[in-house]
């Protein structure tokens, strides 16, 4: 057995679930009673304007109900409940610049901001069900935003800061956005980047008549062009708005948020997701998985434009009245000891981040000891978290003793924009912990491993990772497209009732643990961003010289995966020079096309791509050569195996 990690006793005496009997003592529960448990924990946990009858309506599976006549705002119960019990003074953001200034607002002043920001955009027509596009780097302002949308009722859709204005304008259309929210400019490491100029360009792609509305956060003071009747700053939006505003009481199904995310095929799918199941599940799991005490610092490095964002910064902590950390910057910027000098600045005791920044920051701090965490004071951290992808038990043992100096529990936390908040991860009380594991389902998720025909395999049998019932956090359906979001994630091949998540999963014969083996689907993940081969090998094709392209992802030490293209051109191959300009010129392309963090690493031109009989590209044999090895599969049913020789040839 590998070597386990038990929860320190003095973390387990404080803990919201203390050992593993309350653990399986709340899952019998959920077991013997699902909706009982579920209703319990809703009434628990959230303030409801109307209480809810009744818990869970299946009768239009997969399209499932929660809570479904019961009344609550977001807004409300991130905020102004916790100032009625007389927190309004508690600070609910530390804000550190990427300059390194800082700054505290409390929930009083949260919500002051908030209320103005919803009063500004009612006063410009935006109400309940309208659609609003936010664009903005990390800051109070893109919290408060998202938090001003659901005071209104308005449904928010992300747009991470480093998309493309094309990747934007679909975003834009496909939502109907009637507002865009953005700011003049953003800083990371030092370096002033362009949001408001992209937002222009985007919507001068046309498709995005529905936006009546740009509002502009002054962020760096840089110029920016306003286009009158249309554009308006987020200073004079605010400006006379009274700091109260009446919360729109929504229905619990009300749709909080589309957020748009990679899948296998075709465009993103917009992942829709409602108020009140959501909310309990990201309010659930900040006591459960974080453990969150009153008196903790909190910080999560993600950023708002992706889900980690949403629940764990946005919605999550505020939920319970927590304090945490927003950091604009990277981390490794004035150097790569940024994360370690922002937690002993601060004092931060629950640190929750992405295996590919540990992995970078090993490489750093490997290659200059002045950056290394034990220069800094991290005595205040009793608590670590990791996600986006699976965590290499190296990676997981430095974070451990160098950062968590082996007294913070690490919990690896799995689950996906689909399901709202956590699924599997350790409970830092509880659960033994095992680098390299996710360990077990909360309380209430019914995850299990099954088959390609949907049934159930033994433990120690790999297979495709489901979860059995409906969950209240889960995605609702996929925006505009009710029908690809029932064969998405209920397939038939499954019996169409079983939520699929699209990741292998094997569970240990002795503990019952789990291990994500990684996506089943044409999904990549890089450096815990997720991105479509399909989407991808669309940016390459629609490049004029481009006849045919094929992406793959390449194992790689820090960011997991990277992005491998092989391209057909409409011409001659090049080569030499001409094959290296072309190649950057491809990389370019895609980062235009969706964003930077869609560039091809690594881009290889042959005359054809390897395809079988019936014209299928036979990608798995690209896996194999883009990791620079030898095709020693059985090639028979390949139509050309001799384009393999020259594909195998980087440029
Ligand atoms: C939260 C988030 C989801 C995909 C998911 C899986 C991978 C996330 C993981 C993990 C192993 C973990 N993933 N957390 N794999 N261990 N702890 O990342 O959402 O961007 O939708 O990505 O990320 O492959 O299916 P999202």
């Amino acid at each position: 057995m590998q070597s386990t990690y038990l929860p320190p006793s003095a973390f387990s005496a404080r803990a919201a679930i203390p050992d593993m009997d309350a653990y399986h003592a709340l899952c019998a529960h959920a077991e013997r009673d699902y909706e009982g448990y579920w209703g319990m924990q809703a009434r628990a946990n959230l303030d409801w304007q109307v209480p809810f009858t009744r818990v869970l309506d299946e009768s239009e599976a997969p399209f499932y109900r929660w809570f479904g006549d019961g009344r609550l705002n977001v807004s409300y119960n991130c905020l102004d409940r916790h100032i009625e019990r007389g927190l309004g003074g508690k600070t609910a953001i530390i804000f550190e610049a990427d300059d390194g200034a800082f700054s505290h607002v409390t929930y009083s002043g949260l919500h002051a901001r908030v209320c103005r920001i919803a009063n500004g955009l009612r006063a410009r027509g935006v109400g309940k069900g309208d659609r609003v596009v936010i664009y903005m780097a990390m800051s109070v302002e893109g919290v408060a935003a998202m938090l001003a949308c659901a005071r209104i009722g308005a449904t928010h859709s992300v747009v991470f800061g480093g998309f493309s204005a094309k990747a934007l304008q679909e975003r834009i259309a496909d939502a109907g956005a009637c507002v865009v929210i953005t700011q003049d400019e953003q800083l990371r490491g030092g370096k002033r980047l362009p949001l408001k100029s992209i937002v222009d360009e985007a919507l001068a792609l046309g498709g995005c008549g529905s936006v009546k509305h740009v509002v502009v956060y002054q962020r760096t003071g840089g110029g920016v062009t306003h286009v009158s009747d249309r554009d308006i700053w987020l200073h004079d939006l605010m400006a006379d708005q009274p700091e109260r505003c009446e919360p729109e009481w929504v229905g619990a199904e009300h749709p909080l948020f589309i957020l748009y995310t990679s899948g296998s095929t075709g465009t993103p799918k917009g992942v829709q997701h409602a108020s009140g199941g959501y909310l309990l599940w990201a309010a659930l799991t900040m006591k459960w998985t974080f453990d969150i005490k009153p008196d903790d610092v909190y910080w999560c490095t993600a950023d708002i434009g992706w889900v980690t964002g949403h629940s764990y910064i946005a919605y999550g902590p505020t939920a319970v009245g927590a304090t945490q950390v927003i950091f604009e910057g990277v981390p490794t910027y004035p150097d790569a000891g940024r994360f370690w000098q922002t937690i002993e600045r601060h004092g931060v005791s629950i640190f929750y981040t992405a295996p590919t920044a540990i992995r970078s920051l090993i490489k750093a701090s490997d290659m200059d000891p002045a950056v290394h965490p034990t220069n800094y004071d991290l005595s205040t951290l009793r608590l670590l978290g990791s996600v986006g992808e699976p965590i290499n038990p190296e990676a997981w043992l430095w974070y451990h003793r160098q950062v968590g100096g082996e007294r913070c529990p690490v919990v690896d936390t799995f689950w996906q924009t689909e399901t709202g908040g956590h699924m599997i991860t350790p409970l830092p009380g509880a659960t033994p912990l095992v680098p390299g594991s996710c360990t077990l389902a909360l309380p209430g998720i019914m995850a299990a491993v099954v088959d390609e025909a949907g049934q159930d395999v033994p433990d120690g049998q790999g297979g495709i990772l489901v979860v059995k019932r409906p969950w209240p956090s889960m995605i609702r359906t996929i925006w505009n497209n009710p029908k690809r979001y029932q064969a998405s994630y209920f397939p038939e091949e499954l019996g169409g009732a079983l939520y699929l998540a699209g990741d292998g999963a094997i569970r240990d014969k002795d503990t019952g643990y789990f291990t994500i083996t990684g996506r089943i689907d044409d999904v990549l993940n890089v450096s815990g961003h997720r991105m479509g081969t399909m989407e991808i090998e669309s940016a390459l094709v629609a490049h004029p010289l481009v006849a045919e392209a094929a992406v793959v992802g390449k194992p790689d030490d820090t960011t997991g995966e990277s992005i491998c293209a092989f391209v057909v051109l409409k011409k001659d191959r090049p080569g030499g020079a001409d094959a290296t300009a072309l190649a950057q010129e491809l990389r370019n392309w895609v980062a235009k096309e969706i964003g930077p963090i869609a560039k091809p690493r690594e881009v290889r031109f042959g005359d054809n791509l390897p395809k079988t009989r019936s014209g299928k590209i036979m990608r798995r044999l690209l896996r194999v050569l883009a990791q620079g090895g030898v095709v020693t599969q059985d090639v028979s049913t390949l139509e050309n195996p001799a384009i393999l020789d020259q594909l195998a040839k980087a440029v």
